[in-house]
C-alpha cells in the first residue's frame, strides 16, 4: 500500500508550504490538517518538539518535524529526485537552502512590522539577502528558469513561499526592491508560475495572508483593501 502522508499546518505557513511544494513536485498524494495557532491540540504538541508546523505524519504512525528534514526525507523516499545527482552541486544546493531562513526572516520581519519606522528599517535589510541570492543566481552557470536550470529542485521549493510572501507584500505596498535584482526577479516569476507552487496553498492564500495582517494588528494592515475582510484566516 502507498505510504500515507498528512501535513499539519496553519493556513498561511510558508514552511508547511515548502513541504507541500515538494509533495506536489513529486506528485505524491497527501492530506492536510489545519490546526488553530492559539489552541494547538495535545496530539500535535506531543509530536512537535518546538510546537511548530509543519509536522508530517507518515502512515499516521511516525511524525517528522522541520521543513528541511521533511523535504530531504521526501527526496530520499519518493521519485523523482529533486536534488542534483552531482555531490558538489548537491552540497551547493544545500548551502543555499540553508540560507533560506535569513531570506525568510528579512521578508517576514518587514511584513509584520509594527510601525512605519520599523517597516522602513526592516525593508532596507532585505537588500543584503536579495543581493546575495541574485549574485548566486547570476553565477550559477545555467539559464534557469529554476535554480539548477530547467529542473525544479529543493532550493526552489524552499524559496518559493518567501518569494510569494514578498510579492503579496509588494502588491499592497510597492517596495521597489526586487526590481533591482534581475536574476532574483526572473527566478520569482518562474517559481510563482510553477504548477507545484501554485497547488501548494489554499486557493485564496493572498486574501488569507492579508487577513493575517489585520488579525495580527500589523502596521501594513492599513494597506489591505476592505474587500479582503471576511477571508477565512485560521492561520
Ligand atoms: N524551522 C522551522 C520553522 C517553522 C515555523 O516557524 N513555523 C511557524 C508557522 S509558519 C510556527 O509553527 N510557529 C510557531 C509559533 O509561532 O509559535 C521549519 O522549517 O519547519
Amino acid at each position: 500500500m502507498a505510504t500515507q502522508f498528512k501535513l499539519c499546518s496553519f493556513k498561511t505557513c510558508p514552511w508547511v508550504q515548502r513541504a507541500a511544494i515538494v509533495l506536489r513536485a513529486k506528485n505524491v498524494a497527501y492530506d492536510i490538517t489545519y490546526i488553530n495557532r492559539d489552541k494547538r491540540p495535545d496530539w500535535f504538541l506531543a509530536v512537535s518538539p518546538h510546537s511548530k508546523v509543519p509536522v508530517l505524519l507518515v502512515n499516521d504512525k511516525e511524525a517528522l518535524f522541520e521543513s528541511n528534514a521533511i523535504a530531504e526525507y521526501l527526496d530520499e523516499t519518493a521519485a523523482p529526485r529533486l536534488h542534483p545527482e552531482d555531490p558538489l552541486a548537491r552540497a551547493r544546493n544545500r548551502a543555499w537552502t540553508d540560507y533560506v531562513s535569513t531570506f525568510a526572516s528579512a521578508i517576514s520581519d518587514t511584513a509584520y512590522s509594527d510601525s512605519e519606522e520599523e517597516f522602513a528599517a526592516r525593508s532596507a535589510k532585505m537588500t543584503e539577502p536579495f543581493s546575495k541570492l541574485n549574485d548566486a543566481l547570476g553565477k550559477r552557470g545555467n539559464a534557469g528558469p529554476f535554480f539548477n536550470g530547467p529542473k525544479f529542485s529543493l532550493v526552489d521549493a524552499a524559496y518559493a513561499p518567501f518569494q510569494q510572501r514578498y510579492t503579496f507584500m509588494d502588491r499592497i505596498k510597492p517596495l521597489g526592491i526586487l526590481e533591482k535584482f534581475p536574476h532574483l526577479t526572473a527566478w520569482r516569476d518562474a517559481l510563482l508560475a510553477a504548477p507545484a507552487v501554485k497547488a501548494s496553498t489554499v486557493p485564496n492564500i493572498e486574501a488569507v495572508w492579508q487577513e493575517g495582517l489585520i488579525t495580527r494588528k500589523r502596521w501594513l494592515k492599513k494597506y489591505v483593501s476592505e474587500s479582503v475582510l471576511g477571508a477565512d484566516a485560521a492561520a
